[in-house]
């Protein structure tokens, strides 16, 4: 059997007992890299391929361990030799190669592919800088490099290289692979386009940087701010790199298996996940037609090819990018992207099919939809809002590519390693299927009357609790009171998402206690966001969120109470921490903004009991645990689209109706806070609330504080809540990404296994 020692030998001569830590993450990370050599299976006929802007693959130490089965061994081993795994596993930087949702489902999805063992790669770029650092000064975010790379990593690099042509240059890329390793099961590989010219030094404060210097920045950053036309166009830049890299390499790799490009759909299968990726449609027709294919046939096989997964209807998201962008950028695909705007337009006579608007901008979904064979979006409400709204004409004149495939989680993160209480007493309960097949869970419900089985539960949490007290304390030097409700809301910043109705809350709850009304048990409420450089009023929310933790942690009429925390630098990392501890998972966003959400899965997984809207994957979530196990408020989506279409929303009315939002409201632009924070940032939040609130936080603010408190009423009834957190955990199976990957393999890709 291989043992660390073996590794620390070779690699530094020395001991596992007398290494340093360092050099002992060293050693693991090649002999997980070995082990997981060693599982490579023989490619088969069909791949899919998961062409990606994003793969938010996190940490990869312990995850690898457990999936290639050695992390008992290692744990023991370490032990013997003095030292600590959780040490070693901090000493890896987080690859955070994503910007939230999009980028971690991207990953969970690979891990799914390999334990299923499917034919399955990712495509995608090797940022050399992942999203940025969030550091807090002066209550305010400010952003930092986030540089991953170390000499020792994950990346093998690989000998493939392609030219890829501008508008005026070539570059050459190079390919950097990164394992992928199945639960137990086959690897398959993250394959990471970059260029050897990427030259970091190039950054100046903050995150600043040449964005005109292609060679030097082309893969420097995930998503450059795209707030000016210089980082737009930087975008398609990345966005062609990718495609061009990833179509050249389909293509290698399927004529060498015997693919003479015509049965193309029989050997690869690609999954385009949110139009980041479109222009490898147009580039496959190009690269087809170069090596002979007449151009109606290339359009066909490429339409045969590809699968498009739409992740979010909100309008701001949806790529449109100007015909003189990409005249300048990419301009051999201008000419193909005018001819698959041309046959829409002599076959439909609605021109808001069209691909090129009448202002000229390409709709890189509408490319997706018309030159792909699949259609689908990521929860039952979001699929079906987009067949009957968003995309109502697409599903007219294509109801049969239109498909849902709600999120799922691997829960091999998520879970066994996240948190090894909770996933070793489920073993000791229900024994090990579990991990392989996630339905098994839903035996735990058979311990909802078993007292015993019940504060079993109840004990793990509190450990997980402390855990995450201790680890705060100790990275973050914030102290919070185990004993009091964990009530956590991490995410992106986003209005749709409104943590600016958590703050609200906050505000309400601070001024209920100041006025004597005491809560019978303290509460801890948790944040955790990054908010995009550029997006004013996110930065501003956080600025209010930093200002009530100011204020509220350090008044000593409230504070024993109340907390309020805001951890800074939200990554995969601290999802890992936080979750696991949870009592009250929020998932607030306004009804039909959330595509599908996955933090509420994690959240589930481990016990939290959501407070939510019936919004995005939640609603799935009440439908499995029922009423007694959720708590579920405001308005229901089709009330909030009749809204819009009306446009009769106004938040003036519910500030002057309710007194406690009123007074809520006025208090960010207040003495107290004024004291605290910058004028200009509250004023300009306060305004956006009273004068336009887009995602309607007041709508739903006074539904919320009441089950809210209910919620926090409840938790008391220690009994009942333990049974509430077994039912979401027992629920949860559904929620495995292993589930959402076979259906995508049954209705879209149709690999064998
Ligand atoms: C992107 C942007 C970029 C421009 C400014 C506003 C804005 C708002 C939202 C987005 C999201 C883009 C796509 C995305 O990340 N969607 C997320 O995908 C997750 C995985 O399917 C899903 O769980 C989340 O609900 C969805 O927001």
């Amino acid at each position: 059997m291989i043992s660390v020692n073996d590794y620390t030998k070779k690699l530094y001569n020395k001991d596992l007992p007398s290494c340093s830590d360092t050099e002992v993450y060293h050693a693991l990370l090649t002999m997980s890299q070995e082990a997981a050599k060693e599982k490579q299976t023989n490619q088969g006929k069909k791949k899919i391929y998961y062409i990606s802007a994003e793969f938010l693959i996190g940490k990869l130490l312990s995850n690898n361990l457990i999936n290639l089965g050695l992390y008992d061994q290692v744990k023991a081993e370490l032990e013997k030799a003095g030292k600590n795994l959780t040490d070693i596993e901090e000493i890896e930087p987080e690859p955070s190669l994503g910007n939230g949702g999009l980028g971690r489902l991207a990953a969970c999805f690979l891990d799914s592919m390999a334990t299923l063992g499917l034919n399955g790669d990712g495509i995608g770029l090797n940022y050399h800088l992942g999203l940025f650092k969030q550091e807090f000064a002066d209550n305010l975010q400010k952003e930092t490099a986030n540089p991953w790379i170390e000499s020792h990593s994950w990346l093998t690099r690989r000998e493939v290289s392609y030219p890829v042509s501008f508008g005026g240059m070539t570059v050459r890329s190079c390919l950097y692979d990164i394992a992928v390793t199945g639960y137990r099961n086959r690897t398959n590989q993250l394959h990471l386009f970059d260029i050897d010219t990427v030259d970091e030094g190039i950054v100046t404060e903050g995150i600043n940087f040449d964005k005109e210097d292609i060679e030097k920045n082309l893969t420097l950053f995930l998503y450059p701010d795209d707030s000016d036309e210089k980082g737009r166009l930087l975008r398609i830049f990345q966005q062609y790199f990718m495609v061009s890299n990833g179509a050249q390499y389909i293509l290698d790799e399927c004529t060498k298996k015997g693919c003479n490009l015509h049965d193309l759909p029989d050997y690869a299968v690609i999954q385009i996940n949110d139009t980041h990726p479109t222009m490898v449609i147009p580039e496959l027709i190009r690269l087809l037609t170069q090596r002979g294919i007449d151009m109606d046939e290339a359009i066909d096989i490429v339409s045969r090819t590809c699968a498009y997964t739409n992740h979010t209807i909100l309008a701001e998201a949806l790529e449109k990018w100007p015909v003189r962008y990409l005249k300048k950028v990419v301009p051999q695909l201008v000419p193909i992207i005018e001819i698959l705007d041309d046959k829409v337009r002599r076959k439909f006579d609605d021109t808001s099919l069209a691909i090129i608007d009448k202002q000229d901008n390409v709709h890189m979904a509408h490319i997706d939809i018309h030159y792909g064979f699949s259609v689908n979006g990521v929860a039952y409400l979001h699929t079906e809002i987009l067949k009957k709204d968003e995309l109502h004409k697409f599903y007219e004149i294509y109801p049969e590519k239109f498909n849902n495939k709600t999120n799922g989680i691997t829960f091999r993160r998520w879970l066994l390693h996240c948190n090894h209480l909770l996933a070793d007493w489920i073993t000791s309960r229900i024994g090990n299927n579990y991990k392989l097949d996630a339905a098994e869970l839903e035996k735990l419900g058979e311990l909802a009357g078993d007292e015993r089985a019940l504060h079993e539960v109840q004990a793990i949490k509190h450990a997980n609790k402390k855990i995450l007290k201790e680890y705060l304390l100790r990275t973050q030097g914030i102290e919070i009171d185990d004993h009091s409700i964990f009530d956590i809301q991490v995410k992106r910043l986003h209005e749709y998402k409104r943590q600016q109705m958590n703050a609200l809350y906050v505000i309400h709850k601070y001024l209920e206690i100041k006025r004597g009304k005491k809560p019978g048990r303290p509460i801890t409420i948790m944040f955790g966001a990054k908010a995009a450089p550029a997006y004013v009023i996110a930065k501003d929310i956080i600025h209010l969120i930093l200002c009530l933790q100011e204020l509220v942690n350090n008044d000593p009429d409230v504070s024993p109470y109340l907390k309020v925390v805001m951890v800074e630098n939200y990554n995969v990392t601290l999802a890992e921490k936080l979750i696991p501890a949870c009592d009250i998972s929020e998932q607030i966003s306004l009804a039909s903004k959330e595509a599908s959400g996955t933090g509420n899965m994690k959240f589930m997984l481990n016990g939290a009991v959501t407070l939510g809207t019936m919004d995005g994957a939640n609603v799935e979530i009440a439908q499995l645990v029922g009423e007694d196990n959720i708590y579920i408020f405001g308005e229901h989506s089709e009330t909030v689209i009749d809204h819009y279409k009306k446009g009769d929303y106004c938040s003036k009315d519910y500030y002057e109706k309710n007194a406690d939002i009123k007074e809520a409201v006025d208090f960010i632009t207040g003495p107290q806070l004024l004291a605290i924070g910058k004028r200009e940032n509250l004023e300009r939040l306060s305004k956006e609330l009273l004068n336009k609130d887009w995602f309607m936080t007041l709508l739903d603010f006074e539904d919320y504080v009441r089950v809210k408190e209910q919620a926090y009423k409840d938790f008391e009834d220690r009994d009942s809540w333990m049974r509430k957190m077994l039912v979401n955990i027992s629920k949860a199976g559904f929620f495995s990404s292993d589930r959402t990957i076979a259906q995508y393999n049954e209705d879209i890709w149709k690999l064998d296994q």
